[in-house]
């Protein structure tokens, strides 16, 4: 196994505090989070839900809008230049794809790149179809534990978005994870992103929300610790320090199935 030790470097703290110093604990607890993405592996494709394999390790499904960035994050984290589909034309992913990471070839948790939604260019039928695969997958996956909404925040959320919270409140009521990345941080000034981080964690419920950018490099430590934490949790052997964790309240009302856009 490789490890990119330089993973994080000249990334821009996300959360007001001092940037993490080489010898500090985050900053060697990042490394081993960053060292675990890096071993990501492509598993399997499917349509949808019934044709995955049942696993029984952690899985953790990248969700958003098309365009967001997924694919482009879970490259990032797992600094592969093209593990996941990602393009400028929006709807390049059109399957769910599982990634398998693992330390020595074991695997002890998934990556899943779900298609986007709310790409006007797929015809009705499509978009019934995929709303109706992510929907399942959401809701019946029974090994999926941690959500990562991505979210352009020049858009913010959008209705599709709060769709999306209510099928996958009750899951995150039972204990679900749940991380919002205001991707494309870069297109933001201080400010901007300043704002955008308060009225996404509004949105959240208080929920953990976070800024990122894949090109400036920004929010790569804080997410990959955070999905570190999510799968490795306190006394299972590691050395990490303490998660940005907080439980996740969503706090838009009544839950109904995804709609088009
Ligand atoms: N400036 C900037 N562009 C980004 C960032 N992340 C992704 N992009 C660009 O956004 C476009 C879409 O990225 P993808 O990763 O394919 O988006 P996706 O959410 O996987 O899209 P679908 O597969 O259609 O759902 C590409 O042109 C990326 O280069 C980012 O952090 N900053
Ligand atoms: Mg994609």
């Amino acid at each position: 196994m490789t490890t990119n030790a330089n993973a994080g470097t000249g990334a821009r703290s996300t959360t007001g505090k001092p940037p993490a110093t080489p010898t500090s604990p985050e900053k060697s607890a990042a490394t081993i989070a960053t060292g675990w993405l890096h071993t990501a592996k492509f598993l399997t494709t499917a349509p949808e839900l019934h044709f995955l394999p049942a696993l029984d390790v952690p899985e953790i499904a990248f969700v958003g809008r098309s365009n967001a960035g997924k694919s482009t994050c879970i490259n990032t984290l797992t600094q592969q230049k093209q593990l996941a589909f990602a393009s400028k034309k929006p709807g390049r992913t059109q399957h769910i794809n599982l990634f398998a990471l693992g330390k020595q070839g074991v695997m002890d948790a998934v990556l899943t790149d779900l298609p986007g939604y709310g790409y006007a260019a797929v015809p009705k039928q499509d978009k019934i179809r995929w709303q109706q695969v992510m929907a399942n997958y959401l809701v019946s996956r029974s090994n999926l534990m941690g959500i990562v909404l991505m979210c352009d925040p020049r858009l913010g959320m959008t209705e599709l978005d709060e769709v999306l919270l209510d099928v996958i409140r009750p899951r995150v009521q039972e204990g679900l994870k749940f991380l919002v990345l205001l991707t494309k941080a870069d297109k933001l000034t201080r400010s901007e992103a300043t704002r955008a981080l308060s009225i996404t964690r509004l949105q959240a419920g208080g929920g953990l929300v976070q800024l990122f950018s894949a090109p400036k490099r920004i929010g790569i430590e804080e997410a990959s610790l955070t999905l570190w934490n999510w799968t490795h949790p306190a006394g299972a052997g590691n050395a990490v320090a303490a998660p940005l964790e907080q439980s996740a309240p969503l706090n838009t009302a009544a839950a109904h199935p995804p709609a088009g856009p």
